[in-house]
């Protein structure tokens, strides 16, 4: 039974785990409506659901991993890409996602992200930006924009924030883009949009955390800050990442900025391995004689 007391159900809820609700996060949170586009975009890219695996981190949007019903790993804090990786290379097969927070892949993890990037290793990363981190009662983080308040930062954040679109374009990303959690169409379109292509995808989805955040900043609902996005948005395609920064209660430049396309990890790795080997994979050569003294503790 649904909350409205019906039995029909919601083409969302066959890939939710209902066993989980009710969810943990607070009214007003963008999270829900992210992860609503994310799972419809899924459906409508047409993936193989059994291919398609979800990684999180810690933090609100780390949750997001428990929540869905697919294949899904709700790893530690700040090493969701790393994993991911791992799942990739394994299983090229696989359509991986890491969905994720601000803090747990631009701070803690913020090392694995550009080096994904740079290697251009083929999945989808899901950033959501809500300035601050949530789940730990609304400390800074990287993305907080200057001047703004939070639990570490009670009169004014005076540490130069990241861009992410300008982090993950320069780190090599081939596709980058930024909407809100207003955007409701315009992020499903641009997921799905992801999700079919190859290589390093980035997208960074700007969302209202009321609690922690915007209570501090004069947006003390989650209305609130969807009023903002409505009012401050803009719209700007191919828009130069290095111009999209944003400014407390400025404009936010939203769109497509990157899409490009450049060989991934794998097609270089299959590459040399090739050129090195021929079609014919490297025997492992080690003796066992060999393997038991380099594994050996010293006496
Ligand atoms: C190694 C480690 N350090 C710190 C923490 C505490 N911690 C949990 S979530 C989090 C921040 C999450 O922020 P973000 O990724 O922005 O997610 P949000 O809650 O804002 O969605 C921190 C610091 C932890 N769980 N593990
Ligand atoms: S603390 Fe913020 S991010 Fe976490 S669930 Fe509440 S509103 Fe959402
Ligand atoms: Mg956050």
């Amino acid at each position: 039974m649904n909350q409205n007391g019906s039995e029909q159900k919601h083409y969302i809820d066959q890939y939710l785990r209902e066993d989980r609700m009710p969810h943990i996060w607070c009214p007003g949170c963008g999270l829900g409506s992210i992860l609503h586009c994310f799972l419809s975009s899924l459906i409508k890219s047409g993936i193989d659901m059994d291919k398609v695996v979800v990684v999180s981190g810690i933090g609100c949007t780390g949750r997001a991993a428990g929540y869905v019903k697919l294949d899904s790993f709700h790893t530690t804090h700040g090493r969701a890409i790393p994993f991911a990786t791992g799942l990739k290379i394994a299983n090229p097969e696989l359509q991986v996602v890491v969905f994720s927070g601000d803090g747990d892949l631009i701070a803690i993890g913020g090392n694995h992200l550009i080096h994904a990037a740079r290697r251009n290793i083929d999945m989808t990363v899901i950033c959501v930006n809500n300035f601050n981190y949530g789940m730990t009662g609304g400390q800074l983080g990287p993305t907080t924009p200057l001047g703004a308040r939070t639990q570490t930062s009670p009169i004014g954040n005076y540490e130069r924030p990241f861009s992410l679109p300008y982090l993950a374009a320069a780190s090599g990303a081939v596709y980058v883009a930024r909407w809100t959690s207003m955007h409701v169409r315009r992020l499903e379109q641009t997921i799905t949009e992801a999700l079919l292509k190859r290589g390093f995808r980035f997208i960074e989805v700007i969302a209202p955390c009321p609690t922690t955040y915007g209570r501090r900043n004069r947006q003390p609902t989650g209305l609130d800050q969807m009023r903002y996005y409505r009012e401050n948005s803009i719209i700007r395609h191919g828009a130069d990442p290095k111009d999209v920064d944003i400014d407390l209660n400025g404009k936010i430049i939203v769109g497509k900025f990157i899409d490009i396309e450049r060989p991934t990890y794998s097609d270089l790795l299959d590459e040399v391995m090739q050129r090195a080997f021929g079609t014919e994979l490297p025997k492992d050569d080690t003796s066992k004689e060999e393997a038991t003294v380099v594994g050996s503790a010293p006496k």
